[in-house]
């Protein structure tokens, strides 16, 4: 590169990424083929609208490279419909509330500080600024969602939209007791599957189908793909009739984007065949076994799992017992190479800037082969570092051990930048 500043500075990042345990559970490593096909030519083209209705000439290949990308998803999710142009699960989640809602419309969404996301209505947040949203949490004593609670407030608050996620929530989410509900009050159902998408292919999650209309995906978490976003919905609107997959095409574009990331929809495709494969499965269902060797060790370890474990990739534990904040364990721990990122507790007392809980998942350190045993181990470092706080002696025991994990379970150690 000529720009040596930012060869310099890709480089260094590359080696984070190869020499740390990345344990924030919305991360994972692409595989070559998928970072390859991002950075190609094909970001050159514009390509407002879609195969076979373009305002741009010149689109033939893209054309078929975006009704590849569709066709693998469908086959991939299930789904009657993709649409696989959405940059982000933010603008997924975007497209979505304006192919359905009016400024004004009423949505019940998962609270953020129990599990949910900034677009299902933050107050600091264009959905939260929009939208009249209200919230179920959950309940203060098993942390589980409490489908009696949804009911009476879905009841109550009649929404339009009803919205099924999790960010950090480490149990099932039963889209079929949600569609119940959305069917009392005439809402539509949103899945935002984003951490669980691979999971869910996989069959390690039930699956979204048949009871959300739509459902939005991220593509880079556990379905390990290039950084993006993806719609996939039912072909017919069944609350007005008319074309629901017609609807969300126009809130994608043109609604909320111009042109499309062809790059980036030629790396989804890319992603979608990885994950049709057996070895993909293999995968999903090593995720979930680390995930609960971790939890288990940090229970062991006298730290509280949030909801007593975990049934999918993360989990959320609290450090409100040891009397150090979340944002110095946060900082201590990038300093040893492990990334994690602290999150809210339920009924958090604390800021969201510096809360009570630390949040953990397994999907990276899969990828990178390790397997319950070692996973445990990683949670027992973790663990470690929390209870001996600012012990030096801990500190290099634990940096010595990541430098052992990460030379064991090597990461992109062909990749040529
Ligand atoms: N920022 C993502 C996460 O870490 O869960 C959600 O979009």
């Amino acid at each position: 590169m000529k720009d040596e500043k930012i060869q310099d500075l890709i480089q260094k990042e590359i080696s984070r990424q190869r020499d740390g345990l990345v344990l924030i559970p919305s991360e994972n490593y692409a595989s070559p083929e998928v970072l390859a096909a991002m950075g190609t030519p094909l970001s050159n083209k514009y390509s407002e609208g879609y195969p076979g209705k373009r305002y741009y000439g010149g689109n033939k290949f893209i054309d078929e490279i975006e009704a590849l990308a569709v066709e693998r998803a469908k086959k991939l999710f299930n789904a009657e419909h993709a649409n696989v142009q959405p940059h982000s699960g933010s603008q997924a989640n975007a497209a979505v509330y304006l192919a359905l809602l009016k400024p004004g419309d009423k949505i019940l969404g998962f609270d953020l500080k129990a599990g949910g996301h900034l677009t299902h209505g933050s107050p600091v947040n264009f959905s939260g600024l929009t939208y009249n949203f209200a919230f179920y949490g959950v309940n203060p004593k098993t942390e589980l969602i409490d489908f009696s609670e949804v009911e009476k407030i879905a009841l109550e608050f009649k929404p339009k939209l009803i919205i099924v996620s999790t960010t950090s929530y480490s149990r099932i989410l039963d889209f079929a007791k949600f569609s119940a509900i959305a069917k009392k009050v005439n809402a539509y159902l949103l899945g935002d599957i984003a951490h669980i998408a691979g999971l869910v292919i996989a069959a390690e999650h039930p699956h979204p189908f048949p009871f959300c209309d739509v459902v939005t995906t991220t593509t880079h978490k556990t379905l390990r793909g290039p950084r993006g976003g993806l719609i996939l919905c039912k072909e017919k609107d069944e609350i007005t009739g008319g074309s629901l997959a017609q609807k969300i095409d126009k809130g994608v574009f043109p609604g909320l984007q111009g042109g499309p990331m062809d790059h980036i929809i030629a790396a989804k495709a890319i992603c979608f065949l990885e994950a049709m494969q057996p070895a993909f499965k293999k995968y999903q269902r090593q995720i979930i076994l680390n995930a609960r060797a971790m939890a288990e060790e940090f229970k062991k370890q006298g730290i509280r799992v949030v909801s007593g474990g975990t049934d999918n990739h993360l989990m959320v534990i609290d450090i409100s017992s040891f009397g150090v904040e979340s944002k110095k364990i946060q900082d201590g721990l990038n300093e040893l190479n492990i990334y994690v990122n602290r999150n809210t507790i339920p009924n958090d007392s604390k800021p969201p800037y510096n809360p009570s809980g630390i949040r953990v998942g397994s999907p990276a350190i899969t990828t990178r082969g390790l397997k319950e045993k070692d996973a445990a181990l990683v949670a027992g470092l973790v663990a470690e570092f929390i209870k001996n706080f600012g012990d030096k002696n801990v500190k290099i025991k634990i940096k010595q051990e990541v430098q052992r994990l990460v030379k064991k379970f090597p990461i992109y150690n062909n990749f040529k930048w």
